[in-house]
């Protein structure tokens, strides 16, 4: 998993392993794939995981950029996920200053064979091999528009496709859809559940602390 963003941000967030059709996050959430509160580790390292870039990490928070240009941070997961069900859930920040609509590129979870490599899409490498959820809050498609940013949206490949960043990668996602999710002054989520070939994902950006498909 890896996150990018040009934007500041907090997350927080774990994965829960499938064992019926409903669970209880405390029985099955997978300590080596968690990042949970006080994120303390021994000096600079996190149990279980790697950072990367401008990523910091504090008690309280996991920062993955400050609010300046051209930053990228990641934080990767070293455990790879046996489990062929699984959910995740990140509670997230995207804030800055400046014009709200226009600071930041985007960020992305990853669910991919290779990890820790750096590149351009999202922070992570091109013809990836994976599953991508790309939260992206900048708009580079200058022609016709079908959809408003921030824009959520999933992506599979095979490691022969390519990210293109000049239309918002449209032409390759699975599904997507607006979500807006920028400086806000609560906590937003977003879960990301695969059970039975199916992918859903979820957000809660509105405070109310239900999820929304
Ligand atoms: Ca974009």
């Amino acid at each position: 998993m890896l996150f990018i963003t040009y934007l500041k941000y907090f997350i927080s967030f774990y994965i829960i392993e499938i064992v019926h059709g409903e669970w209880n996050t405390k029985d099955f959430m997978k300590r080596e794939h968690s990042l949970v509160k006080p994120y303390y580790g021994t000096g600079v390292d996190l149990p279980y995981w790697q950072f990367t870039g401008s990523t910091i990490v504090t008690p309280n928070y996991v920062r993955l950029t400050p609010d300046l240009q051209s930053k990228r941070g990641t934080i990767w997961n070293s455990v790879p996920i046996s489990s062929r069900k699984w959910e995740m859930q990140i509670q997230f920040k995207v804030h800055g200053k400046g014009n709200k609509d226009l600071f930041g590129d985007g960020l992305a979870v990853w669910y991919v064979k290779d990890r820790l490599q750096d590149g351009p899409v999202f922070g992570s490498r091109d013809f990836f091999s994976g599953l991508s959820i790309i939260l992206d809050t900048y708009s580079n498609h200058n022609g016709p528009h079908n959809h408003q940013h921030p824009y959520i949206s999933a992506m599979i490949n095979n490691g022969t496709v390519h990210y293109d960043h000049d239309r918002d990668g449209t032409h390759t996602q699975l599904a997507g859809c607006e979500a807006k999710f920028r400086n806000l002054n609560h906590d937003t989520h977003i879960a990301i559940r695969y059970e039975n070939d199916v992918l859903t994902v979820s957000t809660d950006i509105e405070n109310k602390a239900a999820w929304k498909e």
